[in-house]
């Protein structure tokens, strides 16, 4: 296995417009040094020079504490920037196409909202999934409802790690426990905050894969 279940802990999810000042390069140096243990740039206006300037620039944060980062849906920007994986949705590239593309050291992460999906994605080749929305988000507007009754049988159905995403805050993650997740995945938990290393820290203490 690529990714241990430490690994997947909390899962940070990139998002620039609530970035205020800062670069996002550094919001992410804030967020790993909270306790992010993977990280997730996720783009979804920057054009292909200006996503890769990015991709590098985290990607050297990323290095310099030893934590994974994981580029949303771009095989091609992964590549140069020397990311570690590739995270893509249900209408993205196949995950087994990824593999071919991208070899087998390459982290594969995939969103399933169901059972079957989980399960296939599995069979494709997926590293880890992303299982979501557990909670309702005003960050994505696309989501489809994932209960903690689903969330629990999708973990069973895989032996590969389980993040839950989706609205997770920490008045909610603790809801999580008991489902089989490894971690949870966040955006706006973290990446909306004024102290970003405070609010990683806080949602890292919940231990919700317990
Ligand atoms: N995929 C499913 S829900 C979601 C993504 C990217 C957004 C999660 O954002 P937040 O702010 O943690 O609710
Ligand atoms: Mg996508």
């Amino acid at each position: 296995m690529k990714l241990s279940a430490e690994q997947m802990r909390l899962y940070a999810v990139t998002d620039r417009r609530w970035l205020g000042g800062r670069t996002l390069a550094d919001a992410v140096a804030e967020a790993i040094e909270g306790g992010v243990t993977i990280v997730q740039l996720r783009e979804k206006s920057l054009d292909a020079d200006a996503f890769l300037r990015e991709a590098v620039a985290v990607k050297a944060v990323c290095a310099r504490y030893g934590v994974p980062l994981i580029i949303n849906d771009n095989p091609e920007i992964a590549r140069r920037s020397g990311a570690d994986g590739v995270h893509v949705g249900q209408k993205d590239m196949n995950p087994a196409e990824l593999r071919k593309l991208l070899g087998e050291n390459c982290i594969i992460g995939v969103s399933a909202a169901t059972v079957a999906e989980a399960k296939q994605a599995e069979a494709d080749g997926a590293d880890y999934l992303g299982c979501g929305a557990v909670f309702s988000t005003g960050t994505k507007t696309d989501t489809r409802p994932v209960d903690h009754a689903l969330l629990s049988q999708i973990c069973a159905a895989v032996t590969v790690p389980v993040v839950a995403i989706g609205g997770i805050s920490e008045l909610n993650a603790t809801q999580l426990r008991g489902s089989g997740i490894a971690g949870i995945a966040v955006v706006s938990a973290i990446f909306a905050q004024n102290d970003i290393k405070a609010a990683a820290q806080r949602l890292r203490r919940l231990e919700v894969h317990k």
